[in-house]
């Protein structure tokens, strides 16, 4: 078990959290972006660095950053992760590593860590990209990987758009866009997460490093076909949508299966979503994600071939439109193995290094800085689901790891 004051200020701040935007029906997280949620997650935020007489400020981009030390020395090295969720997700996926962040600082000043760089913990706003279909608004935009005309583009689904849902959350959208004197300031950018996966389980192991994420994408797939009655229209008359995305979703599968990618329909949106009308609209999303970049163009380029010859055959009017985008992530082989030499020293066996099919900011920071990210076991794998778990020692363990690998960089 932890000692008391290892674990204290990580439960105290992990139970102040628990209860924000959590549905009590599924017990699933929707702190969506700049809703009352999200509101009250920044709010929790600003009291944490406040607490800790860290410098509190929010960029032009909505992402929150506390600082200790002096932001204009440059060189500093940033922690921190996300407090958005999807829809209906877990505790964990985010939140674990901003708030093992802050526990990480507390440890470390109670061993009276002295900081030769400053130190940022941060939230990266948007990262899920749950209500504006954008993974990584935040981090995108401050790495300038996101143009503010695209940013201004973006809408929900009641067509509200981002720059005004950000405005009626209280921030100033008028600044939105890239950020170069900020990541300037950014010697090395360390996120931990909670693995979306199982292979620190199979491992054996409470904290592992990552080395790469896959390319993945999202793409929305519109079908649009003739609404009719749906008991008195012929078979033959039928121009169903429904049947080509139902058709898509299995051509997916199987092509994702083939090139040893995934493939995934996880939202869909009918029109008018009658249940005795055929649907004149099918709006539906893929995400699909690939070790490497060829092999996902092949699997998106099959699931694409598919639908089309759906459409032909059913007279439907078929669209594409691929709404975000991540290329492949290789983390800063220097900074990993810095990361990892630290650990070494530390743990009783040397972190696995592993790659994850997982998006992160620290994947859209990585073309602008040095960054590197930690992962915290989850014993069943599951993410992105009320389910989502780390166990308490675990984390702890994460605190102690990212604690180590801040005093390795920030107090040299
Ligand atoms: O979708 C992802 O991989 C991340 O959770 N945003
Ligand atoms: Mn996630
Ligand atoms: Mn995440």
């Amino acid at each position: 078990m932890t000692s008391p004051a290892e674990g204290d200020s990580f439960h105290r701040m992990w139970a102040d959290l628990r209860p924000i935007g959590r549905a009590a029906a599924t017990g699933g997280y929707r702190r969506h972006a700049w809703t009352g949620a999200d509101a009250d997650c920044r709010t929790w935020f600003r009291e944490q660095a406040e607490a800790r007489g860290l410098a509190y400020e929010t960029d032009r981009n909505g992402n929150q950053w506390a600082w200790l030390g002096d932001p204009a020395q440059g060189d500093a090295v940033v922690t921190g992760s996300h407090l958005d969720s999807v829809p209906d997700g877990g505790a964990f996926d985010g939140p674990l590593g901003v708030v093992s962040a802050f526990a990480a600082l507390d440890e470390l000043r109670r061993e009276g860590a002295r900081f030769t760089r400053p130190l940022a913990i941060t939230n990266f706003g948007d990262e899920e990209g749950a209500r504006f279909g954008l993974a990584c608004v935040g981090s995108r935009l401050t790495a300038g990987v996101l143009s503010r005309e695209a940013a201004h583009a973006l809408t929900d689904a009641d067509g509200i758009s981002l720059p005004r849902a950000m405005e009626e959350a209280g921030h100033d959208p008028s600044a939105i866009g890239p950020d170069p004197e900020r990541l300037a300031r950014i010697g090395a950018y360390v996120e931990l997460h909670v693995e979306q996966g199982r292979a620190l389980d199979l491992t054996g192991d409470p904290v592992g490093i990552a080395s790469a994420i896959w390319p993945h994408g999202r793409w929305r797939f519109d079908f649009r076909g003739e609404a009719n009655h749906a008991g008195t229209t012929r078979l033959a008359d039928r121009r169903d949508p429904m049947l080509g995305y139902a058709e898509t979703v299995l051509a997916a599968r199987r092509e994702a299966e083939a090139a040893g990618a995934v493939a995934t329909f996880g939202k869909i949106a009918v029109e008018p979503n009658g249940v005795n009308a055929i649907p004149s609209l099918i709006r539906s999303w893929l995400d699909s994600r690939a070790p490497d970049q060829a092999g996902l163009d092949t699997v998106v380029a099959a699931i694409e071939q598919a639908a089309k010859e759906c459409a032909r055959r059913d007279g439907l009017d078929l669209s594409v439109v691929r709404e975000s985008f991540t290329p492949v992530v290789e983390f800063d082989h220097v900074l990993r193995d810095e990361i990892a030499g630290i650990l070494a020293a530390r743990l009783p066996a040397p972190a696995p290094v592993l790659g994850t099919g997982a998006g992160h900011d620290a994947g859209i920071l990585s073309t602008a800085v040095p960054t590197a990210m930690l992962f915290v076991r989850n014993p069943t794998g599951i993410s992105h689901s009320p389910a989502e778990f780390a166990a308490e020692d675990d984390c702890v363990a994460g605190v102690r790891a990212l604690a180590a690998v801040l005093e390795g960089l920030a107090c040299r």
